[in-house]
């Protein structure tokens, strides 16, 4: 039988998952969707067929025909939307962050933990990335023996006026705060940030870009470039350098172009085009975990963990100081 599924916002990244499901998931039906404005939610449904248009979020998660939901809201309102799935026993895909802050994640793992089971994941989709995916499978074997450390760039092409600087740790470097702990499987326990000089094509007063320097509990470091007015595209990329070789994951281009002495290839626009067989490949696994009962990708606890990592970093941010990161025991729940 499909798994019939709710969506709970349809902004930039909704609307992108109730198209990827209803087109490329198998065994995925999306029957509800629905968003504070209803003209957004009929133009995502738009074509897909019979799906219906919810007022209240709550209502969605409550109806007897969806068994499980996509959170992809405003980030404020992940938290009551994700314990609400918890208390219905439904299996919830939350975007990222999982919360604003840590002590809402810290809340949800709580109800979680006392539910006795797993239902939530988050979507940190690079662990779906065939690139990413590749660099952990070739650690594991021991390719390049021990890691030492990991150079990490996250430009986008432009981001909107006056973005809090915050966000570029909470919104944008969160990825790599979770690839790190991902790939290395131990937590970051120090960040420093740096500010170099800001660009002159930032708009408002947007601290842009930033460097953060993190630090595992085996002494990996961690250093990311995040630049969200880079210009000229979408670029994320990372070298693990290990104790006898590195690996490297860049934009995985189509198409080489050869002409009057140049070689070029194109480099995208935004996250979608870059991952978006990260977000399908993501996505078939939650649908395929949902069918037989399993919980599959990101845990509540490493929403928590990463959301603690970027408060950190932002108090870095901040202070201009390193700041450590405060992580409360894990439960056995997520020991796996
Ligand atoms: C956005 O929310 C994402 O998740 C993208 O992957 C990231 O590159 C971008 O900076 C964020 O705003």
């Amino acid at each position: 039988m499909d798994v019939r599924i709710g969506v709970i916002g349809t902004g930039v990244m909704g609307a992108d998952h109730v198209r990827t499901l209803a087109t490329s998931v198998r065994r995925a039906e999306v029957v509800a969707v629905s968003d504070l404005d209803q003209e957004r939610a009929r133009a995502a449904v738009a074509g897909l067929g019979d799906i219906r248009i919810v007022e209240k979020p709550t209502d969605l998660v409550a109806a007897e025909d969806v068994d499980a939901v996509v959170v992809a809201s405003h980030d404020d309102t992940h938290e009551e939307l994700v314990l609400a799935c918890l208390d219905a026993g439904k299996p919830v895909l939350c975007e990222k962050p999982l919360t604003p802050t840590s002590d809402g994640s810290l809340r949800i793992v709580s109800a979680e933990r006392d539910l006795g089971r797993r239902l939530v994941s988050v979507g940190f989709m690079r662990r779906y990335d065939p690139g990413y995916v590749a660099v952990k499978d070739a650690l594991r074997q021991g390719t390049v023996d021990a890691p030492l450390m990991l150079h990490c760039v996250h430009r986008n092409a432009e981001a909107r006026p006056n973005l809090p600087s915050s966000a570029l740790i909470a919104g944008s470097a969160i990825h790599e705060i979770d690839v790190a702990r991902w790939l290395f499987e131990e937590e970051i326990t120090r960040v420093t940030v740096h500010r170099p000089r800001r660009s002159g094509r930032v708009v408002g007063e947007t601290s842009d870009p930033l460097l953060l320097v993190m630090e595992t509990t085996s002494g990996v470091l961690v250093d990311v470039e995040v630049f969200v007015n880079a210009q000229y595209g979408y670029d994320v990329r990372a070298e693990l350098v290990g104790e006898t070789g590195t690996l490297s994951v860049d934009d995985p281009a189509a198409v080489v172009l050869r002409t009057t002495r140049s070689r070029s290839t194109a480099v995208v626009q935004d996250w979608r085009d870059r991952f978006a067989d990260a977000y399908r490949l993501e996505l078939q696994d939650w649908v395929a975990g949902v069918a037989v009962g399993q919980q599959r990708g990101a845990t509540a606890w490493d929403g928590y963990a990463a959301t603690a990592v970027a408060e950190a970093g932002i108090r870095a941010l901040e202070t201009g100081s390193p700041s450590t990161v405060h992580l409360e025991p894990r439960p056995s729940l997520y020991h796996d």
